[in-house]
């Protein structure tokens, strides 16, 4: 079985109960439409299914964003369990609370996982220091062991991730709550100044050495507003002086082949705010950097 690729299968989330734009929860299904992670013959991709929130939870987010990660959570580790790779797509970032929930419980038993979280925010807001009240400001933190009970304890009370495990990369929009919290934890922030300074492949470099330390697998958690609003404006949240598309790619494609990359993720598509379809090209380009996988 080891000889032959992982095939990619693909979930979707396709919900926006942690963010304020509805446009993301139709990022999945345009997605799909597109055809964007098929471009290469080489890529074995599969979509599967796409999850989405019954309409009597939608008025309940943070009832709704439980829900959908403890479904979410089912698939990945149903995905990992049959040797293939998970590629969970957005939806708005809480989707994350799910899949790294799910991606943890397949490997729990092995070992810690590690996650590269690429983003220009820090997502590691709780309810005591959100200052927009929004989920998808906060599944780093939950994935770490803290906020409310009902992100926290998806999959049983324990943190699905180490602080020592993880690293961000792109961050350069947050608020003083959630960089606390990430300092205390002792997390590695590599923010777009550092990024400019030293380059991205330097930098990616040490993010994989990190998330490779001590650890039986790591994922990537891509959330499209990490790159450049000029070149992909496609997204929930853009700030502007992001990551250029092919940067980005040129560091993913060194994961491809590596076994221990067990899972992906790619969120916060807004299909509304697109020029066309140029950021779900962006999308369709990162995984094709990764492939073939092994
Ligand atoms: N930090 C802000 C908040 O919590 C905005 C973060 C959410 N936006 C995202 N996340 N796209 O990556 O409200
Ligand atoms: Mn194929
Ligand atoms: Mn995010
Ligand atoms: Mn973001």
């Amino acid at each position: 079985a080891s000889s032959s690729p992982r095939s990619i299968i693909v979930i979707g989330a396709a919900s926006c109960a942690g963010a304020p734009d509805p446009g993301c929860a139709e990022g999945p299904d345009a997605l799909r439409r597109y055809r964007v992670f098929h471009a290469t013959p080489l890529q074995h991709v599969a979509w599967d299914a796409i999850l989405r929130v019954p309409r009597e939870a939608r008025d309940t987010p943070l009832h709704a964003v439980a829900a959908l990660s403890a479904r979410l959570a089912a698939e990945v580790e149903a995905v990992l369990q049959t040797g293939n790779f998970p590629l969970v797509v957005g939806g708005d970032h809480s989707c994350a609370i799910g899949t790294w929930s799910g991606v943890h419980r397949a490997l729990a038993d092995r070992g810690p996982i590690g996650l590269i979280w690429i983003d220009a925010h820090m997502d590691s807001h709780t309810f005591a220091t959100t200052p927009s009240g929004q989920i998808h400001g906060m599944p780093l933190a939950a994935l770490l062991g803290h906020g409310d009970a009902a992100l926290t304890a998806i999959d049983g009370p324990e943190a699905k991730l180490r602080p020592e495990h993880v690293c961000l990369i792109g961050v350069r929009s947050f608020e003083a709550g959630e960089a606390v919290l990430l300092q205390q934890l002792g997390v590695r922030v590599f923010d777009m100044d550092e990024i400019r300074r030293r380059g991205l492949a330097e930098v990616f470099d040490e993010a994989l050495a990190i998330v490779r330390q001590g650890t039986v697998g790591f994922g990537v958690s891509v959330d499209l507003d990490a790159l450049d609003p000029e070149e992909e404006p496609g997204v929930g949240t853009p700030v502007p002086g992001g990551l250029r598309r092919a940067e980005l790619a040129a560091a993913l494609s060194q994961l491809r082949g590596d076994p221990a990359f067990v899972a992906m993720e790619i969120v916060e598509y807004n299909p509304r705010r697109d020029r066309g379809h140029a950021t779900a090209d962006a999308a369709g380009a990162l995984v094709d950097a990764i492939t073939p996988l092994k």
